[in-house]
């Protein structure tokens, strides 16, 4: 085993290149370091390791994923001497825990952090990757590791005006370590997903004034937060191997039982009533995927699900017209949201809600928001939760040269293109954790089984002396053709949201997933490690040395 670095030419060599060092990223590091004996770099934009957790350190931020499925599962011993305090972790806490593993694998020693990949050039004479970085440094590699985020590339519209706002302006996903106060003050938020939901929520009883800036309403289930169960993460422990099989040859991978009953064949009194008991369990992709099976494809089914949440944000908040403007006009088909108080704080004397999707942001002037009825929103902060340029945005920040010298900015010019989410056609060895196309599903389980994935296709190629592996053009072309099938099936391709493009002005609206569940993608990786590589892959051969 191998882990240093030795110098050739200018540029530093080593076996493998990581980019990212969120839940994927540190992964990467440990199965390839310390488990396969590679040399690895890794790089991280970031003061730290974290990913997601690093950067989302708003007010109110935390998992809205079961726990028990939001960790590792490469080690029994992590997972038994972790002790989680909530089913639903804070930021603080999650975060912790990615920096005890990063201690506790001595991860960090690998990770060159504040650090921004600029480029990655391969060379089909010597196959490897020159990587080079904002520093003014370049890196060799045979495998390039990208697990860069999919939800990490942040969206941040400008408005007109926006430099004279005397007050401070900052979004979700880049939120100041050091804290903001917002103590008594004039608060505005911009975005009603997953992020603003948080940051509402929490801020609505904390703050002077609250003024949230809605342009499109989005379902909100409770999530009805509470401790662990009691003994759960004993009972997964007395089967370990058995809970995560199960987790990984699920639909979705978030630890929870899904059903298997399609609301369409049941009555509709049945239908409301499950919807009912599940609003009342709370949970967001539980109350998608635990009542029924059928809400994300089929419109009788999407249609009690919205039934039963507008009537609940009727009956919690209590000015009709606030009520009216929070429920949404279209589908239950975006991600799923869960947040506990969210429509409560409506019902708060210093909060306020402002449709700006029929009275428009006009511009910032220096004390706050003007909309376009000419009122001026006084303000001290301006928190944008916005979102991200997703799934693809972090990829395409880095310029990529693949076989021939074709950028992936005109490989993806009409859309992304890969072979399992994880792979590109004309570039080899360069492998994307949850990158486009790949599987909709809770992330942290299906990171760790693409990374061995990852590590196995490496141990082949270094096995057999074979260079690169880089999937066919008709691989890719059918991997696309079969997720595009199936997410056409469901009501998210008709719906406007991050998950097919649409939030990014510009963007392909096209499908960003495989929809086939985390069961069906477990077995496509598994043929593909049976066949050794054969069927979808071109292998090609190690360098003459010189
Ligand atoms: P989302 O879910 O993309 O939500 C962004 C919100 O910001 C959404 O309500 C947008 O309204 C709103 N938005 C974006 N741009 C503007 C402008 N220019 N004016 C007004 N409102 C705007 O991002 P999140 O960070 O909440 O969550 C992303 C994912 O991270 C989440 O699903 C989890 O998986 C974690 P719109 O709908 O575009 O009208």
């Amino acid at each position: 085993m191998s882990d240093q670095v030795k110098a050739e030419g200018e540029a530093t060599e080593v076996d493998a290149i990581v980019i990212g060092s969120g839940f994927a990223g540190l992964y990467s590091i440990h199965k390839l370091r310390n488990v396969d004996g590679l040399s690895v770099q890794a790089f991280e934009n970031a003061g730290d390791v974290g990913g997601t957790w690093y950067w989302n350190q708003y007010p109110g931020a935390r998992s809205d994923t079961e726990v028990n499925a939001y960790c590792y599962s490469f080690d029994k011993e992590l997972f038994h001497e972790w002790k989680w305090s909530e089913r639903y972790p804070r930021q603080e806490e999650i975060w912790s825990y990615l920096k005890h593993v990063a201690d506790r694998y001595d991860l960090r020693r690998s990770i060159q952090f504040d650090t921004q990949v600029e480029s990655a050039t391969w060379d089909d004479e010597t196959d490897r990757w020159t990587v080079t970085t904002d520093d003014g440094r370049s890196w060799r590699a045979q495998f390039l590791i990208e697990a860069v985020g999919l939800l990490s590339a942040t969206k941040v519209p400008t408005f007109a005006g926006q430099d004279r706002f005397r007050g401070d302006i900052h979004h979700t996903a880049r939120w100041p370590h050091e804290g903001v106060d917002l103590t008594d003050k004039r608060v505005g938020v911009i975005g009603t997903g997953s992020s603003g939901v948080q940051v509402i929520s929490e801020l609505g009883d904390k703050v002077g004034e609250l003024t949230v800036f809605q342009r499109t309403p989005q379902w909100v289930v409770p999530s009805k937060h509470r401790p662990i169960e009691p003994g759960l993460l004993d009972r997964i422990e007395k089967d370990y191997e058995g809970y995560w099989h199960d987790v990984l040859y699920s639909t979705t991978a978030f630890g929870f039982e899904e059903s298997d009953v399609a609301a369409e064949d049941v009555p509709y009194e049945e239908r409301i009533k499950r919807f009912e008991e599940q609003y009342e369990r709370g949970g967001g992709f539980q109350y998608m995927f635990q009542a029924f099976n059928d809400v994300a494809v089929s419109r009788v089914a999407n249609a009690a699900a919205t039934e039963v949440i507008a009537r609940k944000i009727r009956e919690t908040v209590k000015d009709p017209v606030t009520a009216n403007l929070l429920i949404p006009s279209d589908l239950y088909a975006k991600r799923p949201l869960c947040c506990d108080n969210y429509y409560e704080t409506y019902n708060r004397d210093n909060v306020e809600l402002v449709d700006v999707q029929h009275n428009p942001i006009v511009e910032f002037t220096e004390k706050g928001i003007r909309t376009e009825d000419g009122t001026e929103h006084e303000l001290d902060v301006v928190i944008l939760a916005t979102g991200f340029d997703a799934v693809s945005g972090n990829q395409l920040k880095i310029q990529h040269s693949g076989r021939g010298g074709v950028s992936l900015h005109d490989h993806w010019k009409h859309r992304p293109r890969t072979h399992l989410g994880l792979m590109a056609h004309g570039f080899p060895n360069l492998y994307m954790i949850y990158g486009p196309m790949g599987p909709f599903t809770n992330q942290p389980p299906l990171h760790e089984a693409q990374v061995n994935w990852v590590a196995g296709t490496i141990k082949h190629v270094r096995d057999h002396d074979l260079g690169s592996i880089e999937p066919t053009a008709e691989a890719e072309e059918a991997w696309i053709a079969e997720s595009d099938e199936g997410a056409a099936g469901t009501l998210f391709a008709v719906t406007n949201s991050w998950i097919n493009g649409s939030n990014i002005p510009g963007k392909p609206i096209i499908n960003m997933f495989y929809m086939g569940g985390s069961a069906a993608y477990m077995d496509k990786m598994e043929a593909e490690e049976k066949s050794e590589y054969r069927e979808n892959f071109t292998l090609g051969h190690a360098p003459v040395p010189a």
